[in-house]
């Protein structure tokens, strides 16, 4: 049976991609880099650097630029979004999701986040949910990001429990992927199509809602 749920942050709980997205498009233009569509949806849930690689192999210039470059552009990045986050507030929490949280809370179910973000604890703070959740995953401490299962296997080692009590909720194919064959049960939030990997799918977080959840899984 179920006893917890494993929440992705930026997309599912926060209204964050598109501060990501900015910062990075102010990056890729600079380097006259052309934004797209699969850009946008690609360095959802990767990890900061792996989100510069893609960016820069979508042009083939990823060896035109040494390691200290690149760190260089991360933390550039990384301090425009840093501004971006910091006008966060409660109501930046994605639609439905305050009720979700609390509809969880009131069942005993147990929560933590399963984020690929080093700033999840600020954002968690400014949208003030952080004590929903025993514990946020330190993407920092674990071996590989997303699409690997180590993020949401460590976010049910948080929790206490077997990776089969777990729900996985996501926005990006990269953590379907990690709450799959982290052996969970995978939600995912946006376009079915594009997350046909999910085992449960909401168009979008205002349908994400536990009863379905709970038919769904004859539970
Ligand atoms: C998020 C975003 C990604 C971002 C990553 C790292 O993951 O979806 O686009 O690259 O965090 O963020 P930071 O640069 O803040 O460490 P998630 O897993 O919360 O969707
Ligand atoms: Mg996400």
């Amino acid at each position: 049976t179920i006893k917890g749920f494993a929440f992705d942050l930026d997309g599912v709980l926060a209204d964050t991609a598109r501060f990501h997205s900015q910062a990075w498009r102010q990056i890729a233009e600079e380097l006259h880099i052309p934004w797209s569509e699969e850009l946008e949806s690609g360095i959802k849930g990767i990890d900061r650097m792996s989100s510069l690689m893609l960016i820069l192999n979508s042009a083939g210039v990823a060896d035109k630029y040494t390691e200290a470059e690149k760190e260089t552009l991360a933390t550039r990045k990384n301090d425009h979004y840093k501004e971006l986050i910091s006008t966060l507030t409660p109501d930046d929490v994605l639609p439905g999701m305050h009720e979700f949280l609390a509809d969880l809370k009131a069942n005993n179910l147990t929560m933590s986040i399963a984020s690929a973000s080093k700033n999840a604890p600020f954002i968690l703070d400014k949208l003030q949910i952080s004590d929903y959740f025993v514990g946020v995953v330190d993407p920092s401490k674990v071996k590989a990001g997303k699409p690997a299962p180590d993020i949401f296997a460590e976010a049910a080692k948080i929790l206490d429990l077997q990776p089969e009590e777990v729900v996985g909720l996501e926005d990006s194919e990269a953590g379907i992927t990690s709450i799959n064959e982290a052996g969970e049960i995978s939600v995912g939030i946006g376009d079915a199509m594009q997350l046909h990997a999910a085992k449960i799918n909401f168009a979008s977080t205002n349908d994400v809602n536990l009863a379905q959840i709970k038919a769904h899984l004859n539970w």
